[in-house]
């Protein structure tokens, strides 16, 4: 693919016709160019490793009751902004998108060093944010997501080339083991896992409700699961995961009273911005995979 006189070859093809291997990461999970910042070298290696790291206690008690109040007034159930992607069954807001500039409570929040610095550290560079979202898991009827990478959806539908992004999910209540915790198979970050199928037309909006193309096939799924194992992230409102935009991840779905919402932040490098999409028709619009690059300032709060 040739963009503006630079040829971006795909090192990571999906949305295939028929099966083939897996491929072995040829990218750093943790970038060169080493920044000051809140992760310890300890931290860095176990996230080099692992592909996630938990860091408890990321905001305090009163920015959580900001945010927590925040995310309600978001969650407005009367709108019919596409922005906001409701449950397929309940119809039950299921997630809203493109945070980062609805909402100036999470302007802040992505430019805040706490946030911002860690995001530079794993990437190596300056970041800006190429998707934010809030799911909110409610009580009884929130569906679960099935297994997935996200670079997998971000190098097909919207033209990333390599897995320099990384995402912050910021839990705004306590995300129990079973009111639909988010699960990662560590170290899975290290193998691109290539999609069976073509990328219909126009098929995002349905897919964030359910997403049925771009999910690896259960024999891959399992012989990672079998090889890695799997870990899930739980903690109290205030605690954050941050994971490698390749992880395998998913979560069940919510039958318990307890709803579960978390902000969801995907930093993305400025040496790794958008080309056109290696297996989609057309871009996706610009809540889902911002197209603005400037780099995020933390002097600008
Ligand atoms: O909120 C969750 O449990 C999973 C989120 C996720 O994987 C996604 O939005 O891509």
């Amino acid at each position: 693919m040739t963009v503006t006189g630079r040829t971006t070859e795909d090192r990571y093809p999906t949305r295939l016709p028929h099966a083939t291997d897996l491929v072995a990461r040829a990218d750093p999970t943790v970038w060169p160019g080493r920044r000051p910042g809140p992760f310890t070298v300890t931290d860095l290696a176990g996230f080099d490793r692992n592909g996630y790291l938990v860091v408890k206690n990321m905001l305090g008690d009163s920015e959580m009751t900001s945010l927590q109040a925040e995310a309600a007034r978001l969650a407005d159930d009367s709108t019919d902004d596409p922005r906001v992607i409701r449950e397929k069954r309940s119809g039950a807001v299921r997630s809203v998108f493109q945070v980062h500039r609805t909402s100036t409570l999470i302007a802040a929040l992505v430019r805040n060093p706490a946030v911002l610095d860690r995001a530079r550290q794993i990437l190596g560079s300056e970041v800006y944010v190429h998707q934010s979202r809030i799911n909110f898991m409610p009580g009884f009827t929130g569906q679960g997501f099935y297994w997935h990478s996200d670079f997998e959806t971000w190098h097909a539908e919207d033209g990333l080339p390599a897995p320099r992004a990384v995402s912050m999910s910021l839990a705004l209540s306590t995300n129990f083991p079973y009111n639909g915790g988010l699960m990662v198979i560590p170290g899975s970050h290290r193998t691109f896992v290539p999609c069976i199928g073509e990328t219909p037309a126009d098929h995002y909006q349905a897919s964030l409700r359910e997403q049925e193309i771009g999910v690896p096939a259960r024999h891959d799924i399992e012989r990672l699961a079998r090889t890695h194992g799997i870990d899930q992230f739980t903690g109290p409102a205030g605690s954050a995961l941050w994971f490698d935009s390749n992880i395998l991840h998913g979560s069940g779905s919510n039958i318990t009273p307890f709803p579960r919402s978390n902000v969801f932040v995907v930093f993305n490098s400025v040496e790794n911005t958008p080309v056109e999409p290696f297996a989609a028709l057309a871009r996706r619009p610009d809540y889902v995979a911002e197209r603005d690059f400037t780099p995020l300032d933390d002097r600008r709060r």
